[in-house]
């Protein structure tokens, strides 16, 4: 089975949000058209306390039951079967889907046969970067679909030193045209 997880494309990664990605809402109508070509479709949300040491790296984002911690309007989230909330403890970073709190990634997917993992979303040099990482040590196939995902950017080449590690880890890095 062919599972998709849409990391953290959250209303705070995107444009006018408190952690923007810049562009990070172009990866929405990609991740829409993606939808329909997956048998199981899964979100992570960054779903933090309102105090985190996690506030000590980035500037308060993703606080639990904000807006600013809501899916993009325009993201098809009825689609989601189910969403894993991570980084929700208050010394928690949390930057992996597999760290979840209210529910086990790896249990789920593996209860639903999923065996090739596709990774979009928000942002490639974190919790993209993580949860593909994670998903390939735990033995999925893994995909990391590159029109479908943004980076922050601290350092200008971030984006393309996590492409590189995550290759290096044998993820497969693909366009979302490839995808039928
Ligand atoms: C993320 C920085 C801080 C992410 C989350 O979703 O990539 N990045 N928290
Ligand atoms: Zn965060």
């Amino acid at each position: 089975m062919k599972g998709l997880l849409i990391v953290d494309v959250q209303n705070d990664f995107c444009p006018g949000g408190a952690l923007a990605v810049p562009e990070g809402d172009r990866v929405v109508p990609v991740i829409n058209r993606l939808l329909s070509h997956f048998d199981v479709v899964v979100a992570s949300k960054d779903w933090h306390p309102p105090k985190s040491v996690h506030f000590d790296t980035w500037p308060p984002h993703c606080v639990q039951n904000t807006n600013g911690a809501e899916f993009h309007p325009q993201l098809q989230s009825d689609s989601i079967q189910q969403v894993f909330l991570k980084g929700t403890r208050d010394k928690d970073d949390g930057y992996s889907a597999y760290e979840a709190t209210n529910l086990d990634l790896y249990a789920y997917l593996k209860e639903r046969n999923v065996t090739d993992l596709y990774v979009t979303g928000l942002a490639t040099d974190y919790c993209v970067k993580a949860s593909a990482l994670d998903a390939a040590r735990k033995g999925f196939s893994t995909f990391v679909v590159t029109d479908a995902v943004a980076a922050v950017n601290v350092k200008p080449d971030d984006a393309q030193k996590a492409l590189d590690e995550m290759q290096r880890a044998g993820i497969i890095l693909l366009d979302s045209s490839h995808i039928r």
